[in-house]
């Protein structure tokens, strides 16, 4: 018998949704979708109010997905301007440094909206127009908002790189969508050491396919040495200080592009989510109230970084669309010590915590003693997000962090659904740990079998979503069909997440985790074809199969095998240079945990490596390989596992 946490009903009675709303507001949005968000529309603030709600078909023949499709409207003047008359002097953002001994200070939404419209005015004045790519490499300070929000403010697609990508991703992302202006900092800081930010954008204009960049702006924040080249290279606060407090918004159509970021799949190149304007921004709007329960005094902090979806819905556009003060965290969770999280939580009253399984089971580990030197009384609402989080864990972050008080969201969503799909809501729900529980208004999740049928009842199989949501990516950039391809195709008629998933006896959905190549590193997707080819691109690698195994931190740890090129020797100092070697072209994420050499890798007769083999290999497996008489070779399966070296 699972646990289950009823909902406290003194919570429910002053809840956003109680049970009965929930069930009432669930109905309704299936069953009359467009009524249902053409209500909901109306949360945001439009330049043209839309009258055509839906129009969706997922056949492939007639594909198509628009929401809101005649509406006009401008994320940065919901994020910002809408909220001058009764919010101006409240704070947006409130900025926790690195180290505890910066000070800290908050950015209210007059302030933010001066700052947003001044960086508008210098992209414009830099010949940054509507359509226009600008990629965004910056520490988690409260410029990053300003950059995105300036960015929608004229109708330019942000692309934002996480901090930790090194110059070949950067290089990457930059020339697949031909960006014309790269913002980024002198330095980060993170945990007391410094992150070349600079430094990774120099090198990565130097790499092909990066000459569409006009235009370098650098943040000066640690104030640390960099190289500026000129005319290229300009000072931040040189080009933004001087410019007009007021930028006139551009007027956006719904389904005109917000931003792109890039994810993680199972083959080739990182793909570049597209989300457009209106859809996006109503979702994440929304979800974000009524997941956390957001009230007008709420002090709320996700810890992600800007860097991944989380940090785009969960720290700027859904906390500020709504008018929220959104805690930006500009360090680590055990920096300077185990107890930082709760020292930030007692010093700004935070209420509400949204955070990754991985960080809760690392906190764990170090034992309740720095947890229980803080307080934490101001908090009501604790979240998760990233990867499922286990029963232990979810239990630990429940009576420990939140002294048995707060309910916990366990948001299951992707960067393809721009925000929450599956989730509780905290005065409605009650909680299993383990389980992400029920769906978010309109949406409609299904399990299938591996041939498409549908699963009723208590089931386990693929988790795919029989009709659209107005989260909804809207398209790979400059690859449609990839899109299509990797959704859509699989099972006709619905979305395919790349997620297993079981449902119980009450309808609640537990997700098991990806059931494509890829690997889900501390909450951070990586494929298991990027790290490979950053393997390969090695002169002295002939071949590399990477996999993920059970890691008790990170969720998932990397797994490399390597074959050398014939002749080379296998060393421990070559080990180590293969490690650096994938840290320098990917970053540090996607660093192997583990690399074993393989003299050779289980192949099928037709050449195909069996990663169902190399799986059980690594997680220590062996009596668990299987059928493996197809393979063209068997015995290179003995030599694996005789040479498996548990660390
Ligand atoms: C938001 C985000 C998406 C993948 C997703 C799934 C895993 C995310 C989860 C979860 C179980 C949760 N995932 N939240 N698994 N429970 N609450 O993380 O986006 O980086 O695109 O990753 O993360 O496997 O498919 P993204």
């Amino acid at each position: 018998m699972t646990d289950l946490y009823p909902v406290n009903p003194a919570f429910a009675k002053q809840a956003l949704v109680d049970q009965a709303g929930y069930e009432a507001a669930y109905r309704e949005s299936i069953e009359q979708p467009e009524a249902f968000w053409a209500k909901a529309a109306q949360r945001l603030e439009w330049f043209k109010q839309p009258t055509q709600i839906k129009d969706v078909s997922y056949a492939l023949e007639d594909f198509r997905i628009k929401w809101f499709a005649d509406g006009e409207l401008n994320a940065s003047v919901n994020c910002l301007d809408r909220q001058l008359a009764e919010r101006g002097d409240k704070v947006a953002l409130l900025f926790e440094p690195d180290s505890p001994d910066t000070p800290s200070y908050g950015v209210t939404y007059r302030e933010l909206h001066e700052r947003v419209c001044k960086l508008g005015n210098a992209l414009r004045n830099l010949g940054v127009k509507k359509g226009d790519r600008v990629t965004i490499y910056l520490p988690m300070i409260p410029d990053a908002a300003v950059a995105m929000l300036a960015c929608a403010r004229i109708g330019a697609v942000h692309s934002v790189v996480f901090g930790g990508f090194a110059a070949n991703s950067i290089a990457d992302r930059v020339s697949d969508c031909g960006s014309k202006l790269i913002i980024t900092a002198d330095e980060g800081l993170r945990g007391g050491k410094k992150v070349p930010l600079k430094h990774n954008v120099d090198a990565a204009l130097k790499l092909p396919g990066t000459n569409t960049v006009e235009t370098v702006l650098v943040v000066r924040h640690t104030g640390g040495a960099v190289d500026m080249q000129a005319p290229r290279d300009r000072w931040f606060h040189d080009v933004v200080d001087g410019q007009p407090a007021e930028c006139e918004p551009e007027r956006m159509n719904a389904e005109d592009p917000l931003f792109i970021l890039y994810t993680s799949g199972s083959t080739g190149k990182p793909k570049g989510v597209l989300h457009t304007t209106a859809g996006y921004l109503l979702w994440a709007a929304y979800t974000h109230e009524v997941v956390f329960d957001l009230k007008e005094d709420d002090i709320y902090w996700c810890t992600a970084d800007v860097g991944w979806v989380t940090g785009h819905s969960y720290i700027v556009y859904g906390p500020l669309a709504n008018g929220a003060t959104a805690l930006v965290f500009e360090g680590v969770p055990n920096y300077p010590d185990v107890s930082r999280f709760w020292q930030v939580v007692d010093k700004h009253k935070v209420s509400i915590f949204y955070t990754a399984p991985t960080a809760i089971r690392a906190l764990m580990r170090e034992g309740d003693g720095p947890v229980k030197q803080t307080s934490r009384a101001s908090l009501r609402v604790l979240g998760t997000v990233g990867e499922p989080i286990n029963p232990e864990a979810w239990r630990w972050y429940y009576e420990v962090v939140g002294d048995s008080r707060c309910p916990i969201v366990d948001t299951w969503w992707q960067t393809e659904t721009g925000g929450h799909l599956i989730t509780p809501l905290p005065g409605a729900t009650a909680l299993k740990p383990g389980s992400a529980t029920v769906p978010f208004f309109g949406v409609q999740p299904a399990l299938v079998d591996a041939n498409g049928a549908e699963l009723e009842g208590a089931a386990e199989g693929n988790l795919v979503i029989k009709d659209s949501w107005p989260g909804q990516m809207r398209t790979v950039y400059g690859d449609h069909q990839r899109f299509i391809d990797t959704y859509f195709r699989t099972y006709p008629g619905s979305y395919f997440t790349g997620d297993g998933c079981r449902r119980d006896e009450d309808g609640y959905y537990w997700i098991t985790g990806r059931v494509d190549d890829v690997i889900n590193v501390s909450g951070h997707r990586i494929g298991t074809a990027e790290v490979e080819s950053a393997l390969v691109s090695h002169p002295k690698v002939a071949e590399a199969a990477v996999v993920g195994f059970p890691h008790d931190i990170k969720g998932q740890g990397i797994y490399a095998y390597v074959t050398l090129v014939a002749g080379e020797e296998q060393s421990e100092a070559l080990l180590k240079e293969l490690v650096a070697h994938v840290r320098k072209e990917i970053g540090p994420i996607a660093s192997p945990d583990h690399l074993q050499w393989a003299p050779g890798l289980p192949k099928t007769r037709s050449g195909k490596i069996m990663r169902r083999i190399l799986r059980k290999i690594a997680e220590n497996a062996p009596d668990q390989l299987g059928d493996t008489s197809t393979l063209a070779d068997p015995s290179v399966v003995d030599s694996l596992v005789s040479e498996r070296k548990v660390k």
